[in-house]
């Protein structure tokens, strides 16, 4: 079965590749300005399916297959997870790269080929469990090694300065170490339009040429092959900090040199560079290319700081994802300054600059100062990537705000001019056509097939919303998926779940600030009250399924409290009548692919403010789905859309929570003490009603002690209130069809080749290269 796999991906890459070399043709002859999308995740999935129906034949090969008695579908389940990534910024990576083909524009995504994805999640006794994800195993039909295209990436060494007989200085790296940098290419393929992209991701390799001469050969050969070994190696001591710099630097810093060695062979200089490139930083992790590009064009090509710097700044293009403090990224200068020398002094030279610049248009000092790239002995990449570029963007219209009002407001105010939104999206092709066929088949005997190509044709959906036939098809539709996935828990869990229960899904990566532990409270708040009235007003089936970074505790509790709480309402003869709760193993893309389809309720229940878009949200709203939310990241747009009638909102607003964090005033044992159904749920966690006493100390000192930082607690009632109205609303069935109905319709705006198109008009400037089937 694995060779059959293997043969057909590799027949469907060679289809694929006359496609492949016509693209990078046409882009050269035509000298078409091409995106570089630099991305330390790209989370794929699998690529079979995908491929085959972008090419336009899935069904032929599916037939063919099907007479030679192969099932098409066993062999889909063959290919294993490419899980370059963590979730969302990973999986919006892969996204854009569909829409980029798909709409026609040329363009490169580029990162580390890891040698194993992230990690596999077991769940062994309640608790997660890591496990290695060894993607590469069973080799990788998608890929094509390029040895011809391999460069070499320097790290440590000292500088040597030499002046010129014109008084140029020139910086030469000493004793440095080199590393092999071999491209690993993957088509990524538009749909149905022939225009075909590549994905390029790097290996490192032992240098033939350039041995390390301060170190064994045996050491050398280790660490070079730990630099892609995986995603984020732990920061938490000083070896695994250095070594995700060097994953960083070694990604860029090849991509550029290609990017440079080939346009010096076409054009007589790099003036016209940023005409024919844009880079594009995801988030602030490949930001050393902006020092990087800035060291080739002097070091190299003998360019002077000022034209320099003009050519880099015009190529650099910054996505922020995350106002979570914690998560943007600081470097100690000793480590830049150690394993990069040369381009710590490009660092320290571009602040030395951008500090005079502020000084010289403000004449305050103190701001300049706290404006500054290098603080506290500090390298903050976030004012390094703003600087460096001439463009940055959050990711939902309130997360744009909130950059602009907030934690870049001092930037924004001097130069207000590089300031964007751009919306996040998602392939419906992938997420609705492709793994949806059964609503596909309803919505296409509805409205036709425009959609497919022209997401915003979904919304010829809302003629047939009120039509009643139409509610009952697609409740019929819902119940096939809702099918598809209890037989799948009921095998992988062993939890027999009812279909006509409502399907309440949170899928996500655990954080406090997702408050999966709200959604574990409101289980809790119905498992007393269903045992206590032995009733309830309709039956639920709450699904969960996250991955908890392997080093956080208090997330890595909340996984155990869901299985606990699992494991108490399930077991119970009355309780697990009206209720189910399942936490499903190891979340992939393939298994949102299972999970999303299924969704009766979308739980988006992030604090207001913390959540940049979301990209779950639109995949469950696309499958029809209801969001139950705050008024955060994308969830803001989605009501825009549907209204109150067809989204059930509560909490507090962003305005609210920046308010009480200012304001100190929160309290949150407080609201513990005088709210007794509070108080029994926390009580709870204590009193041996789900595990030992201590066993979710976690979560009840971040309550108690830590005053909830995320406002669980402050919201709790009125996500009480907000899960009864899903209640009401579920027990009208052609309704709520017709609410799901519309959500489908205003879907259309998350395609994320809505969001390319921003990019391209706003930030990109790019041209069609497109060729559509005849
Ligand atoms: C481990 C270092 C690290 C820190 C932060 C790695 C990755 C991050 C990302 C910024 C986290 C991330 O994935 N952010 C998510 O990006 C999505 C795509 O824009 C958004 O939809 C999510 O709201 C945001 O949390």
């Amino acid at each position: 079965m694995n060779e059959q796999y293997d043969i057909l991906g590799t027949m469907v890459r060679d289809y694929a590749s006359i496609y492949w070399k016509e693209t990078k043709e046409k882009t050269q002859q035509r000298k078409s300005k091409q995106v570089f999308y630099f991305s330390m995740e790209f989370l794929l999935g699998r690529l079979l399916v995908n491929n085959m129906q972008n090419l336009g034949i899935y069904h032929i090969a599916r037939d063919g297959l099907q007479d030679l008695g192969i099932n098409i579908h066993e062999l889909e389940e063959k290919e294993t997870d490419a899980g370059l990534g963590n979730g969302g910024l990973g999986r919006l990576a892969a996204c854009l790269m569909d829409s980029l083909a798909s709409c026609g524009y040329p363009g490169f995504g580029v990162s580390i080929r890891y040698e194993y994805g992230f990690f596999r999640q077991k769940i062994v006794n309640g608790r997660q469990v890591e496990v290695p994800d060894q993607w590469l195993s069973l080799g990788n039909v998608w890929e094509i090694r390029k040895p011809k295209h391999a460069v070499e990436v320097r790290f440590y060494g000292e500088i040597d300065r030499r002046q010129d007989e014109h008084g140029r200085i020139h910086f030469q790296l000493k004793n440095c170490e080199h590393v092999r940098c071999v491209p690993y290419d993957i088509p990524i393929i538009g749909y149905k339009n022939k225009i075909t992209n590549t994905l390029r991701l790097w290996s490192a390799e032992p240098s033939s040429e350039n041995l390390p001469r301060d170190k064994d050969f045996h050491s050398y050969l280790n660490e070079t092959r730990e630099l892609c070994h995986g995603l984020y190696p732990d920061d938490s001591t000083e070896k695994g900090k250095l070594l995700r710099l060097k994953q960083q630097y070694f990604f860029v810093s090849a991509t550029l040199q290609s990017v440079l060695r080939n346009h010096a062979r076409r054009n007589p200089d790099f003036e016209n560079l940023p005409e024919l490139y844009v880079f594009h930083l995801n988030d602030t992790h490949p930001i050393l290319a902006i020092p990087e590009l800035m060291r080739l064009l002097m070091d190299e090509y003998l360019y002077e700081w000022n034209d320099a710097w003009e050519i880099t700044r015009r190529c650099f293009a910054y996505t922020n994802h995350t106002v979570m403090t914690e998560a943007l990224e600081r470097w100690p200068i000793n480590f830049v300054q150690t394993l990069l020398p040369r381009i710590y002094l490009i660092i320290e030279e571009i602040n030395r600059r951008f500090e005079k610049q502020v000084f010289e248009m403000t004449g305050n000092y103190d701001l300049a100062r706290s404006m500054s790239i290098i603080k506290d002995q500090m390298i903050h990449m976030a004012p390094m990537a703003i600087v460096g570029s001439y463009s940055v963007n959050g990711v939902a219209q309130l997360h744009s705000d909130i950059l602009k009002a907030d934690i870049f407001n001092n930037y924004y105010t001097l130069f207000p001019e590089k300031f964007f939104n751009v919306t996040n999206g998602i392939t419906h092709r992938r997420w609705l056509v492709f793994f949806n066929r059964h609503l596909t088949k309803l919505l296409t005997s509805l409205i036709g097939n425009t959609f497919i190509s022209d997401a915003s044709d979904l919304s010829k959906l809302v003629a047939h919303a009120d039509d009643p036939s139409v509610q009952a098809a697609f409740l019929q539709v819902k119940q096939i998926r809702k099918d598809i996935l209890a037989k799948y828990i009921l095998a992988h869990n062993g939890i027999a779940v009812d279909v006509n229960s409502l399907f309440d899904v949170q899928v996500k990566r655990l954080h406090s600030y997702k408050r999966q532990l709200l959604n574990v409270f409101h289980i809790i708040y119905q498992y007393f009250k269903i045992k206590n009235e032995q009733n309830s007003d309709i039956k639920r089936t709450y699904i969960f399924a996250a991955k908890a970074a392997p080093s956080y505790r208090f997330a890595k509790n909340v996984i155990e409290l869901i299985n606990a709480v699992a494991a108490k309402v399930n077991n119970d003869a009355i309780v697990s009548k009206f209720m189910k709760v399942v936490f499903i193993e190891n979340y992939d893309v393939s298994k949102a692919e299972i999970i999303m389809p299924a969704a009766d309720i979308s739980e988006q229940i992030s604090t207001a403010g913390k959540e940049a878009s979301g990209t779950g949200n639109m995949k469950m709203m696309l499958n029809g789905a209801i969001t139950l939310g705050t008024l955060d990241g994308a969830n803001v747009e989605i009501h825009e859309l549907v209204k109150d009638e067809n989204m059930i909102l509560f909490g507090l607003r962003s305005e609210d929570v920046t308010r009480l964090y200012q304001e100190h005033r929160y309290n949150a044992y407080e609201i513990y003490r005088n709210d007794a159904n509070i108080r029994r749920i926390i009580d709870s966690l204590k009193d041996g009603t789900f595990g030992p006493e201590s066993a979710f100390d976690e979560i009840y000192n971040e309550i108690i002690y830590k005053n909830d930082e995320f406002f669980v607690l402050q919201d709790f009632n009125d996500y009480v209130k907000a899960q009864q109205t899903a209640a009401i609303w579920y027990q009208n069935q052609l309704q709520w069809a017709k609410k799901c109905l519309l959500n489908i319709a205003f879907a259309g705006k998350f395609s994320s080749d809505r969001t390319i198109r921003d990019y391209v008009e706003n930030i990109w400037q790019l041209k069609e290269i497109v060729e559509y089937e005849d």
